[in-house]
């Protein structure tokens, strides 16, 4: 089922027992953040959490903070309209088995393919939600100012956003989806990238290096010309997920967020600049990068746990807010795990494991613990055949897109549930030799990585957890791991069955 806007998202949260409104006066300084974090270290991801009445600078925000709406797997699945994420695994699989494609390059062709098969292809609406108040900021339109009945003067001040962490350099938009459009082929591209509020009317754009929003920026730097984006907040929540998802270059989440939802996305033009946005999000904000200018960006207490530091980044200039008259303000914090984003990237995982498995049919399930965030730490599971098998598994991984990050790379054998981090460890420790058993590579390093010695670059490293095979320089007999009988297992089960 879709969406048809955040509200609607947050009832079904509601009627499901899964969200928790908090009616008392929370400050945006801090305490919603504490509230929040605490509330995702629950078992399972606690409940998401509306503050109805967010206070900022000493005054209540006419709009209410929503947070941790994607921060358990039940409400994961909920966000993208689903009984579980696996069903969206298993559509893609149908997608690829349709015609089993040869390479990954093919297999996501196909999948876009699939894609717009499943009618959804975007749609343009005239009116929308989104723009039932519009406040234009830009001076140079300030003329053509458009007058709205009622609506307030309105700038970044009046959104509740939260303030994280206590040495964070201010206030940071969290869940942000940042569209922007590639100038030379016209492809759209929806990123959530953070922005930090510099004062009512800029922020900055932390895009990193190897994200798509920095190469489309890159391409207007060499163009030299002004590059429009447009921020969105809200709406139906596969758009949000869908910004966070680890798509290939080229495959619009507008697409793939109608995929996801089974339905398409309406859109409708900016009001001061040309591009579109989905009509259904609780609030726009228009603007533009003007490329080759940069300003200080952070410190922000980070999903490392750490606070990254001050780095130059993009600005953001706000043309015009638009947004609905009863919009919710949607974020998230992120900090020492685990918190809302792992769920978000386990999503991602689960509903990519069947193209994973494309590249490499050895492969049989693959996780990012939680302790990792996302790129320090992958466990994965295959079916070995022949020597060496999980050297090439790991090497692979490091070849595609954001996999690119893993630090470590665990690889167990397919009888060892990946999920169970107790159990890989205890694999990890039995059968390693570590001067055999493991590969360092060099790679590129995620911008946030602290660790290595220079930013983005680093040595990644991947253990061969398997059981050894003939020609893995293993020359002894390989032991068998214990098991227990089913037979005394039924007996036993029987027996305490009986005594209860
Ligand atoms: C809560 C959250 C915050 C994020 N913040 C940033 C960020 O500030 N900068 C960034 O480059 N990526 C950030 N990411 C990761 C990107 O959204 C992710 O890598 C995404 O796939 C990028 O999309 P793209 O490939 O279209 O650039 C964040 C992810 C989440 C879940
Ligand atoms: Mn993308």
């Amino acid at each position: 089922m879709a969406y048809r806007s955040f509200r609607e998202f947050l009832d079904a949260l509601d009627k499901a027992g899964q969200l928790k409104r908090v009616t008392v006066p929370v400050d945006t300084d801090l305490l919603i953040s504490e509230w929040s974090d605490r509330e995702m270290k629950s078992p399972g991801g606690g409940k998401a959490l509306l503050f109805e009445q967010p206070v900022i600078e000493g005054q209540t925000s006419k709009f209410p903070v929503a947070i941790n709406t994607m921060g358990s797997r039940k409400r994961m699945a909920m966000a993208l309209g689903r009984e579980s994420i696996d069903e969206i695994a298993q559509e893609i699989q149908l997608i690829l088995k349709a015609k089993p494609p040869t390479d990954l390059r093919e297999g996501f062709a196909l999948l876009k393919q699939g894609i717009h098969l499943l009618h959804a292809r975007p749609k343009t609406v005239r009116e929308a939600a989104c723009q039932e108040v519009v406040e234009i900021l830009d001076k140079d339109n300030r003329a053509s100012r458009i007058q709205n009945p009622g609506s307030p003067n309105f700038s970044l001040r009046d959104l509740p956003i939260l303030k994280c962490w206590p040495k964070d350099g201010g206030r940071f938009i969290t869940l942000p989806n940042v569209h922007t459009r590639d100038p030379e082929t016209g492809a759209r591209n929806v990123g959530c990238y953070r922005m930090q509020v510099f004062d009512e009317q800029t922020t900055a754009m932390h895009w990193q290096v190897h994200k798509v929003g920095a190469r489309h920026g890159k391409v207007y730097y060499e163009r030299n010309e002004r590059m429009p984006v447009a921020v969105t907040l809200g709406g139906d929540p596969a758009l949000s997920f869908a910004a966070t998802a680890p798509l290939p270059d080229g495959l619009d989440e507008i697409l793939f967020a109608g995929f996801l939802r089974r339905k398409s996305i309406e859109m409708v033009k900016c009001k001061t600049v040309d591009l579109e946005v989905p009509a259904d999000v609780d609030f726009v904000l228009e603007g533009y990068v003007q490329p080759g200018e940069m300003r200080p960006e952070g410190p922000f207490g980070d999903h490392t746990g750490y606070y990254t530091a001050i780095e130059d980044y993009p600005v953001f200039h706000l043309t015009a807010i638009t947004h609905g008259k009863d919009a919710v303000y949607p974020t998230t914090i992120v900090g020492i795990p685990p918190m809302e984003d792992f769920y978000m990237g386990d999503a991602s995982v689960r509903i990519f494991l069947p193209v994973f498995k494309m590249n490499f049919p050895e492969l049989v399930d693959m996780t990012l613990p939680a302790e990792g965030v996302f790129h320090n730490l992958v466990f994965v599971s295959i079916r070995k055949q022949y020597p060496y098998q999980a050297f090439k598994v790991m090497h692979g991984l490091w070849g595609m897109g954001q996999m690119m990050f893993s630090k470590y790379i665990v690889v167990v054998d397919e009888d060892c549930d990946v999920h169970n981090t107790s159990e890989v460890l205890f694999r990890l420790c039995a059968n390693t030799d570590p001067a055999r058993d493991t590969s360092i590579i060099r790679n590129p390093n995620d911008s946030l990585d602290h660790a290595p010695t220079e930013q983005n670059i680093g040595s990644h490293m991947g253990f061969d957890a398997t059981r050894k095979l003939p020609g893995e320089n293993y020359r002894r007999q390989w032991p068998e791991l214990l098991k227990m009988t089913d037979e005394a297992k039924a007996v036993v089960d029987a027996l305490q069955t009986r005594i209860g």
